[in-house]
């Protein structure tokens, strides 16, 4: 089976809610598909979606019926931290955790519609540097950008990682862009919902790291 199949996002409810459960569950096995990627370089990335994620938990934990979606999560930051919020707690780790989500799925939308550089069809810099722009970039300094360009040097190939999203069985590449596309469906409606619950409550910060 597929690996993205095995960890599909659910459908969210009419009024776009996210359970918080539900989703620190399904996000908690991106972390595990950086192993497939075949590189160390990849692990400081790693640890910072994993941080995020554990972070989120940690504060759900304390009151999992208070906290029961990531906005009354939010509601409850912006009271108690009045001062420091939306630079707190899971507010914060939310933040940044949601813009790997829109890398992600940037990546793998570009992937999916075929985009690639006709002179090099088997690397994939083209569909991770448009995440990248798209997705991280305004919010990283010099230093933080260098680092994603030496990063690009290791992404894998575009067939290496197309297998590596199907657990390394020999599936046809339109079987893994379908399931690609599969995937997304449910996957971008929520990193949607995220997004438009921080401008909602005006939670967006846009410093540089
Ligand atoms: C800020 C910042 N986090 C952190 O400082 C940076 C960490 C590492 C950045 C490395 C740059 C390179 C990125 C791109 C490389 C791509 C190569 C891909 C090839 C395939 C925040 O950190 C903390 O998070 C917050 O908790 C803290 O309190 O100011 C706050 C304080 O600082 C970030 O910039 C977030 C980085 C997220 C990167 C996501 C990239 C995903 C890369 C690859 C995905 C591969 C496809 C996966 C498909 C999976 C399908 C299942």
């Amino acid at each position: 089976m597929s690996l993205l199949l095995d960890n599909q996002f659910k459908e969210l409810p009419p009024d776009k809610s996210i359970d918080t459960k539900l989703f620190l569950e399904t996000v908690a096995h991106l972390p595990t598909f950086f192993d497939c990627l075949g590189s160390k370089v990849f692990s400081p990335i790693k640890s910072d979606i994993s941080g995020n994620i554990t972070k989120i938990r940690g504060i759900y934990l304390k009151d999992p019926t208070k906290y029961v979606t990531l906005q009354s999560i939010l509601e409850a930051e912006r009271e108690a931290h009045a001062a420091e919020w939306p630079k707190v707690g899971a507010t914060l780790a939310l933040m940044w955790l949601k813009r790997g989500l829109r890398f992600i799925q940037i990546m793998l939308q570009s992937l999916a519609d075929g985009e690639k550089d006709e002179n090099n069809p088997n690397l994939i810099k083209v569909n991770v540097t448009k995440a990248y722009e798209q997705a991280l970039k305004k919010y990283h300094g010099w230093m933080v950008q260098k680092l994603f360009s030496a990063a690009l040097n290791a992404a894998p190939y575009r067939s290496n990682f197309l297998k590596s999203l199907s657990k390394g069985e020999e599936v046809k590449e339109d079987v893994c862009l379908a399931n690609v596309r599969q995937f997304l469906v449910n996957y971008t409606i929520t990193v949607d919902a995220i997004y438009e619950m921080y401008t909602d409550m005006n939670a967006e910060l846009d410093y540089t790291v």
